[in-house]
């Protein structure tokens, strides 16, 4: 059949990412013998819509598959929707080819699918894993037709074997140029138990280990072919399981892969060992899912370290010349004046090269925390939909913004999306312009930084 798959993220702040979901999948379809086609739209601006519509009228698929993979930016208080940008690639693939079979699939889709499905008017989707799905779905349209499809929504579970993403089927050398990394899997799955994550939802909780030499590979062809030499691991924990980190860092090293990467760590079970690795094999920075500092708060969010770990991973990151982020949550469960000062003064010793600050925690049905608001009253689990939701702990409410903005000034290299204007973009596409790589917050401490953009 012909198959056509459609990367509809645009957002491209903090960067430009590689929408390595809609490979996989569009590698999955190949591989059981379809024609497939991917349309990005991730750099296509205000065109993107009549580009897939001739895209559409032009390859005629059988069935469409549209990634989604973020509902909002998360950023309170200017929180922002994409709902409408995916409203339009669907009446887009519907005006162009009305008889195709519309599947909707991504992270997004899977948080809220059946609010998706009714809402974009599409025929079915998957929520997880998509690629073994994916081609179960096809295999079905193909015998039975859109009847026993419509209207449904199939868990997915499962990859395929030796599968690689399609990045063929992309841009790779613009989202290098213009995203400064390219984006690797190095397993799935999080058994962590925080209280207001989707990270389970999403992957499940058992963790499925991909072969690390093949993961290599693929850094290792991506450098060949397209000169790419830093890279984003996209795993929710690299470090769990520790025995997978270490192979990873050791098959780099074996293979004498003269590479940058940036990888997401907790403070939990970490080592200075294995940290000395990972710089060994090439990491040169970390963000430290940390969200809070204070002992309270941290409960409240089902973190699974302590302020002791937080610590000494910072201290270790600096011994092992790593630089390392803290991303933080604000105002949270649990959260009062004292704590939110608190996580400020324990974070602000580590002597972090960059600080995130998200205010408040978007909510998502299925989390603990959703339970919660639910229970005080804030809104029913049920009636969490599409437009953001954010818990905000009452003993802060008021104090949250000006709070923030002060730490804001206080410190230049400390980030709150739901506050910053343009000023970071800007600098940010000048420094890519000039070939600068890697996650762009590894400069955000330092003096010429602060100075040009005007801090
Ligand atoms: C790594 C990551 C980042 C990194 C990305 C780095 C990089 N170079 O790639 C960084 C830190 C930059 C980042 C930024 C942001 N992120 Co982020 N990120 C993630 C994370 C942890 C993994 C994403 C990933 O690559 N997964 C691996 C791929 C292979 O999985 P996948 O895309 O889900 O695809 C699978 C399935 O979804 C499905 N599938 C996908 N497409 C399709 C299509 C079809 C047709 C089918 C059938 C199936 C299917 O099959 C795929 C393979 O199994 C997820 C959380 C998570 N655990 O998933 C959040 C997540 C995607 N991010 C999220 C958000 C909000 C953002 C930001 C907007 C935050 C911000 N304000 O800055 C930005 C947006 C950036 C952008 N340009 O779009 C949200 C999106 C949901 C939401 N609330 O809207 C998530 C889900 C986290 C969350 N809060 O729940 N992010």
């Amino acid at each position: 059949m012909r198959v056509l798959i459609v990367a509809a993220n645009q957002e491209h702040k903090p960067d430009p990412v590689v929408p390595l979901g809609a490979a996989w999948v569009a590698a999955a379809a190949e591989h059981a013998g379809h024609h497939v086609r991917l349309f990005d739209a991730c750099f296509l601006g205000e065109q993107s819509t009549p580009l897939l519509r001739r895209e559409v009228e032009c390859c005629d698929p059988d069935v469409v598959g549209i990634s989604l993979r973020n509902i909002d930016d998360v950023a309170w208080p200017r929180a922002h929707s994409y709902l409408d940008d995916y409203r339009r690639v669907v009446a887009a693939v519907r005006e162009a080819a009305p008889s195709a079979l519309v599947v909707l699939g991504g992270s997004a889709f899977t948080l809220m699918p059946e609010l998706f499905l009714r809402e974009l008017g599409a025929d079915c989707g998957v929520a997880g894993e998509g690629e073994s799905a994916f081609i179960g779905l096809l295999g079905e349209f193909r015998r039975r037709g859109v009847a026993s499809l419509r209207g449904r929504v199939i868990q997915g579970k499962g990859t395929i074997p030796g599968l690689r993403p399609a990045l063929h089927l992309l841009d790779i050398a613009q989202y290098y140029r213009r995203g400064g990394a390219l984006n690797v899997q190095t397993r799935r799955g999080c058994a962590f138990q925080c209280t207001y994550c989707t990270y389970p939802l999403l992957e499940g909780r058992d963790s499925r280990l991909r072969d690390v030499g093949p993961v290599v590979d693929e850094m290792l062809r991506a450098e060949r072919d397209h000169g790419a030499r830093h890279f984003f691991i996209v795993d929710n924990t690299f470090n769990q399981p520790a025995a997978h980190a270490h192979a990873f860092c050791e098959e780099l090293l074996r293979r004498g892969a003269d590479v940058h990467w940036t990888a997401y760590v907790s403070p939990r079970g970490l080592t200075p060992e294995l940290l000395a690795l990972m710089a060994r094999a090439g990491c040169s920075s970390i963000e430290f899912g940390t969200d809070a500092a204070s002992p309270d708060t941290l409960k409240a969010l089902g973190k699974s370290f302590g302020v002791t770990e937080i610590l000494l991973a910072s201290a270790w990151c600096r011994d092992a010349g790593i630089r390392f982020a803290h991303s933080l949550i604000l105002g949270g469960p649990d959260e009062t004046r004292e704590s939110m000062h608190e996580t400020v003064r324990v974070i602000e010793s580590t002597g972090a090269t960059a600080v995130f600050g998200m205010l408040g925690v978007r909510l998502y049905p299925g989390t603990a925390l959703a339970r919660r608001a639910e229970h005080e009253g804030l809104i029913a689990e049920a009636d969490l939909g599409l437009e953001p939701v954010f818990y905000i702990s009452d003993a802060v409410r008021d104090e949250l913004e000006p709070f923030a903005r002060t730490l804001k000034r206080r410190h230049a290299n400390w980030y709150f999306p739901g506050l910053e204007g343009e000023r970071w973009v800007r600098y940010w596409r000048r420094r890519r312009q000039h070939g600068a790589r890697g996650p762009l917050w590894e400069w955000m401490g330092q003096p010429e930084v602060l100075h040009e953009t005007g801090n």
